[in-house]
């Protein structure tokens, strides 16, 4: 039985009053709150642990090392990949997107064509300009309808020039889950890879990298109850095996010549310098959270909240909602925009109420200028697992009162 309430004592930073309104936290999208086993598993780790990894043969050295490793096949299992040769720690999304842009330097010539599509957030268009930029391949864009990715769209624009097909699972704006194993598939006929960013999916529902039959996969750990500072990039095998490491230095290497260097073995080919080890290890307390609640269980708990959301914040008079109609093919994000009302006044309105919510661009500028909304942003309300109907009801009360307050 999934109890939000439950949940939330596992989080005390929840337990708190912003201008005299109990909090409430909707903005997951932007970070997530950690709950007090990945603060704890962070501390343990400093207090009797700290150490370098792969270097000493001390005892803290020895726990570091394995703490660290521990957590590469927590993530092997959580995202069902094969080896843990395939799984490499980064900073986060935007690291692992920019290492997978290098790959594709390697790949492109000025005949090739990259596809991502008009939702991208920048860390996945802006490496793409860059690598088109660099190789002369050209740079094209799906285009949405009705909300949601335009799959016509992507099958016009799909050929055998297509290299690289780079998409987001669930857009950080629309909130649209985008049929990536059918995309795959697609790539796949056209000889194309498949680059995935994960960022917004990972933390909400079951991946399985296998399944999607991904040629990479990125997402980050502080989207998903863990640290900021540490992310994944899934690679398959034989594609990191090809891939020139991105960053040189220590750890990274074999031997190490006057004149030249062999690289280490995967995944640590990749891994220059001193990791985030405690980062990696409070992802792991993060995935090990978010097993014992089960990701079906998750994602479950988040449809119910839409379900019950949706309708109400419908009925708004002036609300306009962005994304997919139809809740079956949202996830917990949701942005908005209440006529006549920029949406930074907006979230400063909701702020005022306790309610935190995100105003901006969202990192997804031509999204934004697609969805014509006037002011060049949107509000955005994201939900996680200690969110509760409760926390809807205070947010409509919020969008109602903010309303009133600029009485239009
Ligand atoms: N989106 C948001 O408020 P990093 O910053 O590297 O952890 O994640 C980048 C990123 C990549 N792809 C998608 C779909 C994302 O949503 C994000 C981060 C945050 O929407 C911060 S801009």
């Amino acid at each position: 039985m999934f109890d939000a309430e439950k949940i939330r004592q596992d989080f005390p930073i929840l337990d708190q009053v912003v201008n005299d309104e109990a909090l409430v936290y909707l903005d997951n999208a932007a970070t997530t709150q950690k709950p007090l086993s990945v603060l704890t598993a962070l501390r343990d780790y400093y207090e009797s642990d700290n150490a370098n990894v792969h270097r000493g043969v001390h005892s803290l050295a020895e726990r570091a090392t394995a703490a660290y490793e521990a957590s590469r096949e927590k993530v092997r299992a959580f995202i069902h990949a094969k080896s843990t040769k395939e799984v490499l720690f980064t900073r986060g999304t935007t690291t692992s997107l920019n290492w997978v842009s290098k790959f594709a330097e390697q790949c492109l010539t000025k005949d090739d064509e990259i596809l991502i599509s008009i939702m991208e957030h920048h860390s996945n268009l802006v490496p793409w300009q860059q690598v088109a930029n660099k190789t002369g391949a050209t740079l094209k864009f799906v285009g949405i309808k009705n909300g949601q990715l335009d799959m016509e769209d992507l099958k016009n624009k799909l050929s055998a020039k297509t290299k690289f097909v780079s998409m987001t699972q669930v857009s950080n704006v629309l909130g649209c889950i985008n049929p990536i194993k059918e995309i795959a598939q697609l790539a796949h006929q056209n000889g194309a890879y498949m680059v995935v960013d994960g960022a917004q999916s990972t933390p909400h529902m079951q991946i399985d990298v296998q399944d999607l039959d991904a040629d990479f996969f990125a997402f980050s750990g502080h989207k998903m109850l863990g640290p900021t500072g540490i992310g994944v990039l899934y690679g398959k095998e034989e594609l990191l095996n090809q891939m020139n490491p991105v960053e040189f230095g220590g750890e990274m290497i074999d031997f190490v010549y006057q004149d030249y260097s062999t690289w280490s073995e995967l995944p640590w080919k990749f891994e220059a310098g001193t990791p985030n080890i405690a980062g990696s290890i409070g992802l792991g307390a993060a995935i090990d959270y978010l097993s014992a609640l089960t990701m079906p269980a998750v994602e479950a708990h988040e449809r119910q909240l839409m379900d019950y959301l949706m309708p109400k914040l419908r009925a708004i008079d002036g609300l306009t909602i962005y994304g997919p109609e139809d809740n079956a093919n949202r996830s917990s994000v949701i942005a908005f925009n209440l006529e006549g009302l920029h949406p930074h006044d907006l979230a400063t309105g909701l702020d005022m109420e306790g309610v935190a919510v995100r105003a901006g661009h969202h990192c997804a500028q031509p999204l934004i200028e697609v969805l014509e909304t006037k002011v060049g942003a949107t509000a955005r309300a994201s939900f996680y697992v200690y969110n509760t109907k409760a926390d809807c009801d205070k947010f409509v009360e919020a969008l109602l009162a903010t309303k009133a307050f600029f009485s239009f």
